[in-house]
């Protein structure tokens, strides 16, 4: 019915099946979750809550919202999940929306230092409706200066501390940051979108019972479909919920929702665990070999799913990375360092996860061979001999480890 639109999905399908996806948040959603994404559930109009509906016929669309709840409560232990936030964006505004007034203080991590917008930058809804304040990671040891976050809680006054990440290569520690909130009267969100899936299998120290409120992305190493997700105490629930409908959004995609309810089933399995394990073994291996190969990492290594190159002394952009293991078929991102003397659109840094290729089967192995790629790659971008041989090694994996078996390609 629609060639055009059919053509580019066919394409983004065969460039997905060609490429060694690198880019640390992004993942491939199970055929489950598609499926449930492309069902009925689209057309339905709920808003409000299960049970509580602005529309009728809702009875089919309240049993999933309220699986989706259960079952992300079960998987993180939680008291109250809100699955309705369309994105982690979403999730966060929500949050702030429940507790803070125009103006008040908000403190997160630097975006140059591995925060993310919602965190309080400049160009962020949260950097113009509040008042950003902003920590860092320590220049030596490159991990976060908690020294530096309660200095500035204790002068700033902040009415919320935000913890989390999008390039942060390190264990983060939830109950130093409750710690400094509760000593300077904050409240404390943490932000695990990049890290839900670790968090999810007790990889990852959790931030239930030390943050107030808990928000996340469902789509990263947690491998659902593209949404948000809030968690919180039950003395919260009520206000949070306001918040997100009628507050920030109107009808819920419950089509999401029920892929979000299909996901959280998936990531209470055991083989999620294991899937867990390899992306964070993965990671370990790509960061050891990248410094065998003589690169710069942020901290030195990496203890999650991650690892954020410095490539300054390689004499390279980001961008210039970025684009040129591109042509290879690795996708990765250009990504600031801390303290970075690049602008936002050319950088230092290139940021590298394994989310992604750990769901395809790849292990440590090829793990050694892709960083080898990346060292030739980077090292001699001009060179075409290196380019082919690269293309072919990657196109070899690729094929070895099919994704979509079951999609039909043109
Ligand atoms: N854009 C996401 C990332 O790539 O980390 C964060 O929202």
């Amino acid at each position: 019915m629609d060639p055009e639109v059919f053509e580019a999905i066919e394409a983004e399908l065969s460039r997905e099946r060609r490429s060694l996806v690198m880019i640390a948040s992004e993942n491939y959603a199970s055929r489950a979750v598609m499926e449930t994404q492309a069902s009925v559930m689209t057309n339905k109009y709920a808003e409000g809550y299960p049970g509580a509906r602005y529309y009728g016929g809702c009875e089919f669309v309240d049993r999933v919202e309220r699986l989706a709840q259960s079952r992300a409560n079960r998987l993180f232990g939680s008291e109250h999940a809100n699955v309705q936030p369309h994105s982690g964006s979403q999730a966060n505004m929500a949050v702030y929306l429940s507790f803070l007034d125009r103006g008040d203080t908000i403190m997160g991590m630097d975006l140059s230092h591995g925060g993310h917008l919602t965190h309080g930058s400049p160009v962020s809804f949260s950097g113009k409706i509040y008042t950003p304040v902003s920590y860092g990671l320590h220049p030596e040891t490159q991990r976060i200066d908690y020294d530096q976050v309660r200095d500035l809680a204790r002068k700033k006054k902040p009415k919320i501390i935000i913890a989390g990440a999008s390039a942060y290569p390190r264990r983060i520690d939830f109950s130093l940051f409750k710690e400094i909130a509760h000593e300077v009267g904050a409240y404390l969100m943490v932000d695990m979108a990049h890290i839900a899936g670790l968090v999810a299998t007790s990889l990852h120290p959790s931030p239930v019972g030390q943050a107030d409120f808990i928000t996340s992305t469902t789509h990263k190493t947690l491998r659902g479909p593209r949404g948000g997700l809030v968690l919180c105490s039950e003395e919260y629930g009520a206000r949070l919920d306001k918040s997100v409908f009628p507050g920030t959004q109107g009808g819920p995609l419950m089509h999401i929702i029920a892929a979000k309810a299909v996901a959280f089933e998936e990531a209470l399995r055991p083989d999620f665990k294991a899937y867990q394990k390899q992306v964070l073994l993965n990671a370990r291996v790509l960061a050891e070999a990248l410094v065998e190969y003589g690169f710069d990492l942020v901290s030195g290594g990496t203890d999650n799913h991650l690892v954020l190159i410095d490539l300054t002394a390689k004499g390279i952009t980001g961008f210039d990375a970025e684009q040129s293991l591109g042509e290879a078929g690795i996708v990765a991102n250009k990504n600031a360092v801390p303290f970075d003397k690049k602008g936002p659109k050319i950088t230092s840094g290139l940021r590298l996860g394994t989310p992604a290729l750990t769901t395809r089967g790849i292990k440590e192995a090829e793990i050694r061979q892709i960083a080898g790629l990346i060292n030739d790659i980077l090292s001699t971008p001009e060179s075409e001999v290196v380019l082919q041989r690269a293309q072919g090694v990657v196109s070899e994996i690729c094929k070895t480890f099919p994704i979509y078996p079951y999609l039909h390609a043109t």
